[in-house]
């Protein structure tokens, strides 16, 4: 036990009406929701990166927080957060982390080193992991932070940067497949471009093509049964990336064949980054068969950074999880929280008190999409606005043709009445859930 969080008890759920601010109101994990417990359908997760790794810098200003485990440069330190990570994730009851190989060992520069320094780290999370029961919802790579990277991981127009990504990843699936992680994740912060000057686009996507065709298969080689899971963000740091949005994203995998082998982590700041909502996302992977997890968090709707808070906006997240209610809910995915502090939260108590507000804005989220897909309300609309195509000639005009259907509007006089698509009662229904 480290003093870390000395003070703070095990968060409890306490009900809506507790003023306790280091209380669950309302994650109840052993509470049941559509037949099944709310932990088994929020599935959350903590990210090791923001609370354990960020040092509470921005563009302007560097380290604000002061941490027992700062300087990150030694694995004596990288051990002592571990062992305040798993404190913490004690303290939440949460279920799942999430990791980056460089939020967890240190950056020593070489390959050789940072993959054994790898191989300790998380030998020492498999027995905690062990003993505690926390379990991995997924490993990933950071191909963006150290300045190799800085022109692309996969995509860049050094080949010996290519073989450098293709070793890291190996590594971190590796650690992922021994942790019995249930999903690898690659986000591509620097796989895009910052001026098509000096770029080679159709180049730079066939390399990223081929490689994520190389991920799929060492997957398979190695039988790591977890989902391959890819993240769009259309910008930041890159000026463009090549994952923009999940459009983006489902055009690219079926490009390189890959549509049925990879998903999509959807993440809310990223949505609202590339001019979307986060429903709009969810929703759209969904259509396309590749809604695979979700990272959560918010950003400022004025600063029109990613700027990774936690959520507190229940509307917002319940029609997030209204979607994924809709889509069957998560098989692999959770919820993660992608999310950090602000840079003067200094204390151990923020660090909580952020997670705590975040479940519960989650929970909140989740009985309010379930009570509307209860009630039905919005699923009646829907049939009701599409009734018209369960008519059998409305069928049957998939199945044709231009000339046929210009024909069948002559020989019917067909001349369609507009009617109304509700949508202020429509937003007026959602208010009364949430
Ligand atoms: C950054 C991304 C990153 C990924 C994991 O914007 O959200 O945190 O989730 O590399
Ligand atoms: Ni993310
Ligand atoms: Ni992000």
């Amino acid at each position: 036990m480290t003093n870390f969080f000395e003070g703070i008890p095990k968060i409890a759920y306490e009900g809506a009406n507790s003023t306790n601010p280091l209380a669950f109101r309302h994650y109840n994990p052993d509470e049941m929701v559509m037949g099944k417990r709310m932990e088994d359908h929020l599935r959350f997760s903590v990210a090791y990166w923001h609370s354990f790794a960020w040092e509470g810098g921005d563009p302007f200003g560097g380290q604000t927080f002061e941490r027992p485990w700062y300087p990150q440069d030694n694995m004596a330190n990288a051990k002592l957060k571990a062992d305040v990570a798993f404190e913490l994730f004690d303290i939440l009851n949460a279920p799942f982390f999430c990791f980056h190989d460089a939020d967890v060992r240190p950056e020593t520069g070489n390959f050789a080193d940072n993959a054994s320094t790898l191989d300790e780290m998380t030998d020492y999370f498999a027995e905690k992991m062990e003993a505690t029961g926390t379990r991995l919802l997924w490993g990933t790579a950071n191909m963006f932070s150290h300045r190799r990277w800085m022109s692309g991981a996969s995509t860049n127009p050094d080949p010996d940067v290519f073989a450098f990504a293709a070793a890291t990843v190996k590594s971190c699936l590796d650690a992922t497949h021994k942790l019995g992680g249930q999903n690898y994740v690659l986000w591509g912060g620097r796989e895009g471009y910052e001026t098509l000057l000096n770029t080679d686009l159709s180049t730079e996507l066939d390399h990223m093509g081929r490689f994520l065709n190389m991920v799929v298969d060492y997957k398979h080689k190695i039988g790591f049964e977890g989902t391959i899971l890819v993240e769009p963000k259309p910008q930041e740091p890159s000026k463009h990336q090549y994952d923009y949005d999940v459009a983006t994203c489902f055009g690219f995998l079926k490009n390189y064949g890959l549509e049925n082998e990879v998903k999509i982590n959807i993440e809310q700041g990223h949505a609202i980054l590339a001019g979307h909502s986060f429903e709009h996302e969810i929703a759209t992977a969904a259509a396309l068969g590749v809604f695979g997890s979700i990272d959560m968090n918010r950003n400022d709707y004025q600063s029109g950074w990613d700027t990774d808070q936690f959520p507190n906006n229940t509307p917002e997240v319940a029609l997030a999880y209204y979607h994924i209610l809709k889509a069957g809910g998560y098989t692999t995915g959770g919820t993660n929280f992608d999310a950090k502090l602000r840079r003067q939260s200094l204390d151990p108590v923020d660090l909580v008190a952020a997670h705590v507000g975040g479940m519960d804005t989650c929970a909140r989220g989740l009985k309010a999409a379930a009570a509307m897909i209860e009630d039905g309300g919005l699923e009646a609309a829907l049939g009701e606005r599409y009734a018209g195509w369960q008519n059998a000639s409305a069928k049957a005009m998939l199945n044709s043709d231009l000339g046929s259907i210009a024909q069948r509007v002559l020989d019917k006089g067909i001349n369609p009445t507009p009617k109304s698509g509700r949508q202020e009662i429509l937003e007026n229904y959602v208010n009364r859930f949430v």
